[in-house]
């Protein structure tokens, strides 16, 4: 199996943190979509990463199909409940993570742009999905010492992709400030390996 992907995405990080946590050896094709060479297309006609090309060459894509793959493949570190009702919680919290990672990169995105042609009310409205997003993942989490059960899950691994894509990218949100108990959690999770081994690189 080979992982195509750059070294920003925070969906990217997110399978390469679940293969770390699942102890499955698989090479790292680094392609940055956004490069007028990417071969990224030709894996997925959405032209995104992360695509996992599978050994008899067929391709697996978005980061949620491929996370729910992996999970199936070794029972080592299993990151998503079996039963319906907990697994639907973690892959809830998984869309409220990956949501605000999505509305971050069309931030980053669209502030790419010249001054003049940035839209300020869809600059607005992304950064309020932010802002209620972290609200809602510090409710939720509460005083609780992981995201869902009693267990680190998905949904620890994605809250924390989504924490440190805000502060690869927007370090002037100060969500520690706001948000204490999510702070608690980064801080857990940044000690371990699989998170060390995958900060985000520009
Ligand atoms: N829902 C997708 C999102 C993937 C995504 O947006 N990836 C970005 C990099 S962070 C990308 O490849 N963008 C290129 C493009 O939109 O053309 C997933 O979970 O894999």
């Amino acid at each position: 199996m080979k992982l195509i992907g750059s070294l920003s995405s925070p969906f990217v990080r997110k399978v390469r943190i679940v293969l770390a946590e699942k102890r499955i050896e698989c090479e790292l094709m680094v392609d940055i979509p956004w490069t007028p060479d990417t071969q990224v297309p030709e894996f997925n006609p959405l032209g995104k990463v992360p695509v996992l090309v599978m050994d008899d060459g067929s391709t697996l894509f978005d980061s949620r199909v491929i996370v729910e793959y992996l999970d199936t493949l070794t029972p080592v570190s299993r990151l998503i409940p079996e039963d319906a009702r907990p697994r639907t919680s973690v892959k809830r919290w998984e869309a409220l993570a990956d949501g605000i990672c999505d509305a971050a990169a069309t931030i980053f995105l669209e502030k790419k742009r010249p001054e003049v042609q940035q839209n300020a009310d869809w600059l607005v409205r992304q950064e309020q999905k932010i802002f209620r997003g972290l609200e809602a993942m510090s409710e939720e989490l509460g005083e609780k010492n992981w995201c869902f059960g009693e267990f680190y899950s998905l949904a620890d691994v994605v809250v924390g992709c989504a924490l440190g894509y805000l502060d690869f990218r927007f370090p002037e949100i100060k969500w520690r400030e706001a948000h204490p108990n999510l702070e608690k959690l980064a801080e857990k999770l940044a000690g371990k390996p699989a998170f060390k081994d995958t900060l985000p690189v520009a």
